[in-house]
């Protein structure tokens, strides 16, 4: 046992605090490399394109006497399809659960169409309510302190944070101020849990994280990933079956590649990162499926944690 393992052994229930933390924002803003920053690991995945987290993913933060679970919600915009309007809807849901609700802004962006309708919402969600201005390491300080400036002339948040996900910078501040801010209780997950994903979930974003940094146009969004089997073998390493459902026959071909190239590489970037993961050989099995409606699927939408929105 390390030291500081030892430490918090040592906190006294009566003593503890926990509490969660909604992290939400216009798609692209950099909530789940925050997510992954506050928690000092991977628990959500993360690409350059908007829309990557689809189902709310829980992140645990252990500070001294505080256990903060930081919810990180699929990014807010105008919905078209159903998935859009469920992948809205959670984020909203998961704010208004919250103990504490952070908005997250990318900091280059600014108030922009984006940001100003979710600003307007927030305060009908009656939650306290925090700004976190990301991407600092892309802007100059005058115009950041304009920013800032400007949020907390909005009246709506208690306190600005600027940091920037990507650099570490203002991490530690806002990660100290979460901690004092959740309310006293008892810890609701083991204290050596990162997330309450199962591996199997897990296993099934990081495939899709890396079909997301592959593929492109509107590919990304018409595929979903399941993991059909998790098996441990005798010798140690671990048998995982993944089925990708794209929408149709086109679709299938380029997952696919020439020769099969594509899905040969996509499926060897993801074995290496899961079995980093679980720390055993892991042997993946990738089968691309068409599936023409998963996208009017409800079970589809139970898998990826998701409400299916009536009408
Ligand atoms: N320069 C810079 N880039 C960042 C920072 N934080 C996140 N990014 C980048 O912004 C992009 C989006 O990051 P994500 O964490 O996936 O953003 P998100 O808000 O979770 O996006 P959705 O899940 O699509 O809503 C990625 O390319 C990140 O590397 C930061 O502080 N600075
Ligand atoms: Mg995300």
């Amino acid at each position: 046992m390390t030291e500081t393992e030892s430490e918090k052994k040592t906190v006294p229930e009566e003593a503890r605090r926990c509490g969660f933390v909604a992290l939400i924002g216009a798609p692209n803003s950099g909530k789940s490399t925050l997510t992954n920053a506050l928690v000092g690991a991977k628990v959500s995945i993360v690409t350059h394109k908007a829309q990557t987290t689809r189902g709310p993913v829980r992140g645990l933060a252990l500070v001294d006497d505080a256990q903060i679970i930081l919810v990180d919600t699929p990014g807010i915009f105008q919905p078209k399809r159903r998935l859009d309007r469920a992948m809205s809807q959670a984020a909203w849901d998961r704010a208004g659960d919250a103990d504490i609700v952070a908005l997250v802004i990318d900091a280059k962006r600014g108030l922009d169409a984006k940001v100003s309708p979710l600003i307007e919402r927030l305060p009908r969600i009656k939650r306290p309510t925090i700004a976190i201005l990301n991407k600092i390491d892309l802007v100059a300080k005058p115009d950041l302190l304009r920013l800032t400036h400007e949020l907390s002339e909005l009246g709506v948040f208690d306190q600005v944070f600027m940091i920037s996900a990507l650099t570490g910078d203002g991490i530690p501040d806002l990660k100290a101020f979460l901690a004092a801010a959740v309310p006293p209780g008892p810890w609701l997950f083991p204290e050596d849990q990162l997330s309450d994903a199962s591996l199997r979930q897990t296993a099934a974003e990081i495939t899709r994280e890396k079909l997301f940094l592959r593929l492109h146009e509107e590919l990304p969004y018409a595929l979903t990933v399941e993991t059909i089997v998790w098996k441990e073998l005798k010798n140690g390493s671990i048998r995982i079956e993944q089925t990708i459902y794209v929408e149709r026959e086109s679709q299938r071909r380029i997952v696919l590649g020439a020769k099969g190239s594509m899905i040969k590489e996509i499926g060897a970037a993801s074995r290496a990162d899961i079995a980093e993961i679980v720390g055993v050989p892991v042997h993946l099995f990738l089968f691309v499926k068409v599936r023409e409606r998963w996208g009017e699927d409800p079970e589809r939408f139970r898998e990826m944690g998701l409400d299916y929105p009536k009408g």
